[in-house]
């Protein structure tokens, strides 16, 4: 048989390093499964529940490994599905290449079963690239393209293959006019700031005397040179959520989490320093930031677009993080005076025992923080730890004490419910010898999180560790929405919204064919967790926790104490719980 224009996709996928596809079937992409399937094992297709959820596995793969992720889906609805996760890769800067499926080319324009315009619909997630293959011929370009722009722009890019396309013969662009003759291969670039903006970075933080620093995704592969200026500065360093992994929350200067999830030291940095030195953090929230005309403020970003637009810089280094850390250090001048990083270390450590106290505090039946703070000191090396959106993400952000050597993440910028199991899926197959721990809300993991417990059952034989702990912070409630009806909008629980199905997790992994595990009582966490951790197989921890602790911002401003206090008047259906849970966190 002749090389079809789909066997050329896949060789050319290989000359390209990819090896797995996350992906589910449909009419739309036969030819490309026909392919897939004579391809002889060299790609390991992974076939998930929800196509929305091979685009977020595709995120958490390039999340987890810096290369392009890969999903592919079927015309129409299967393209469709895959929406959401490709905006997941799009907020949060990630390389994911989508191909899809579409209609026959004799029938595009007919108004034909599943033709839904691809181009119009992919035109804004994937705006750096989103192309049709019309020809064979072109089929090389458009893919090389597709890789290479999803790299060079950290985006997703949607190449769209009509269905009688994926099983013509393969034909090489002929040299003549109007032909495209692409190659493999991209080559990092490590850009760095010219010599002269350097030099006036340093001056203005060697004239600080507090300075702050705030790292997020684009510091974690450069914690050497971050620890380092932080250390001649005398500074304290701030993470955004996506920077969670950047440095390890044991060193004493490390103020943890900024923002709304964030500490309280986080905040008092901010709000005391005279100087801030940002590096690859898009962190959104301007208010947690000095207030303007306060700081001096140093910027590095790899993109130009994301400069100076959360806080009025002074100076704007575009470049790589690492490399301009390292171009920065031999013209600081370590300081002298290190009292305000002894400042910042004790109110580090007096926080560390804040969130110890709360976390041990009596909740019904048990306190959520509880279960994030026995778990620090368990996380295995080397573990791989994923977040979903909701609560969980406040305690991720605050108790959890990430060290050297461990990755983590969950949808920054775009916020959605629903990575959290398929990106620990993805880190799974990525890394197959290392643990991972998924941290998901009730809500989140009745959303799809259920679904994609059966694609762990069909695949985790394959990993060499087949530890993967997925936690259910089984609340009954979408809480972190709750409570922003209570604080910030003054409003009672609106139970019809906010309730969710009581569902036994832990048996229904036990069904699946992993292991489950019912908590129900605070003194069994730590064991649980440790009875998880070393588990023969993948592993759903069901914690049954109080949905009544607040998950409040580190600095609670009187309107929204305000506000809480009316939506309790108000009649709250969980008054009473929520009093006794939240007077000593808020009021103390
Ligand atoms: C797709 C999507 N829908 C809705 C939201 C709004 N939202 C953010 S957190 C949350 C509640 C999550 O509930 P759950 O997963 O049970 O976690 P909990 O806050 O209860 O711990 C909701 C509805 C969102 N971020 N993403
Ligand atoms: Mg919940």
């Amino acid at each position: 048989m002749s090389t079809t224009v789909s066997d050329f996709l896949l060789a050319r996928l290989s000359e390209w390093g990819i090896r797995r596809i996350y992906g589910f079937p449909g009419d739309g992409i036969n030819g490309i499964l026909g392919a897939l399937n004579r391809a002889n094992g060299e790609f390991e297709f992974v076939q998930v529940r929800h196509e929305e959820m091979a685009a977020f596995m595709a995120c958490g793969h390039a999340k987890f490994t810096g290369e392009v992720g890969v999903c592919l889906a079927t015309s129409g609805p299967g393209a469709i599905h895959l929406l959401n996760g490709l905006y997941d890769a799009k907020l949060d800067h990630q390389p994911v290449v989508a191909i899809v499926g579409q209609s026959a080319r004799t029938a595009i324009g007919g108004s034909y079963q599943q033709e839904v315009d691809l181009t119009t619909l992919f035109k804004d997630v994937a705006s750096e690239y989103v192309e049709v293959v019309m020809t064979p011929e072109s089929m090389r370009h458009v893919i090389d393209r597709a890789i290479r722009i999803a790299r060079a722009q950290r985006a997703p890019t949607c190449v769209i293959v009509p269905n009688d396309l994926q099983e013509l013969p393969y034909e090489k662009p002929a040299r003549a006019h109007n032909t495209i003759h692409s190659g493999v291969g991209y080559a990092i670039p490590r850009p760095i700031p010219e010599e002269h903006d350097l030099q006036r970075a340093a001056d203005a933080l060697n004239a600080g005397e507090k300075v702050a620093m705030l790292v997020g995704a684009g510091a974690l592969n450069a914690a050497a040179e971050v620890l380092d200026v932080a250390d001649a500065l005398g500074a304290g360093i701030a993470k955004a959520l996506l920077g969670k992994a950047a440095v390890p929350d044991t060193l004493p200067f490390v103020t943890g989490s900024i923002g709304l999830l964030g500490t309280k030291p986080s905040y008092r940095m901010m709000m005391d320093c005279d100087t801030l030195l940002m590096v690859g953090s898009n962190f959104p929230y301007s208010e947690f930031l000095p207030k303007e005309g306060q700081a001096r403020g140093v910027q590095i970003d790899i993109d130009a677009r994301l400069i100076s637009i959360r806080y009025p810089m002074e100076v704007n280094l575009v470049g790589d993080s690492a490399s301009t850390l390292r171009l920065l250090r031999p013209l600081l001048k370590r300081k002298q005076d290190r009292s305000w990083r002894r400042k910042i270390e004790k109110e580090v450590a007096d926080w560390w025992t804040t969130l110890e106290d709360r976390a041990m505090e009596d909740a019904h039946p048990i306190n959520p923080q509880r279960v994030f703070w026995e778990l620090s000191p368990r996380i295995p090396d080397g573990a791989i730890l994923t977040c979903d959106s909701g609560s969980s993400a406040n305690w991720y952000a605050r108790d959890l004490k990430i060290r050297e050597g461990m990755m983590a993440s969950l949808s920054g910028g775009l916020a959605t419910m629903g990575p959290g199991v398929p990106y620990a899926i993805a880190a799974k197959f990525a890394h197959p010898n290392r643990p991972v721990i998924a941290l998901v809300g009730d809500g989140a993991f009745q959303m799809n999180g259920m679904n994609e417990v059966l694609t762990i059952g069909k695949y985790w034989k394959r990993w060499s560790d087949p530890r993967l702990v997925i936690m259910v912070l089984n609340n009954r409630d979408l809480n972190q929405v709750t409570w922003e009806q209570r604080v910030m909008d003054g409003d009672p629980k609106y139970v019809a919204s906010q309730d969710i199905p009581d569902y036994p997790y832990a048996r229904y992994a036990n069904d699946a064919g992993l292991r489950g595990i019912r908590v129900d009582r605070p003194e069994d966490v730590g064991p649980a967790w440790d009875e998880a951790l070393a588990s023969d197989r993948p592993t759903v921890l069901d914690i049954y926790t109080d949905p009544d602790v607040p998950p409040l911002p580190p600095h609670v401003s009187f309107k929204q104490a305000r506000h809480f206090a009316e939506s309790l008047l108000k009649g709250d259906p969980n008054t009473a719980g929520v009093m006794r849970a939240s007077v000593k966190e808020l009021f103390a």
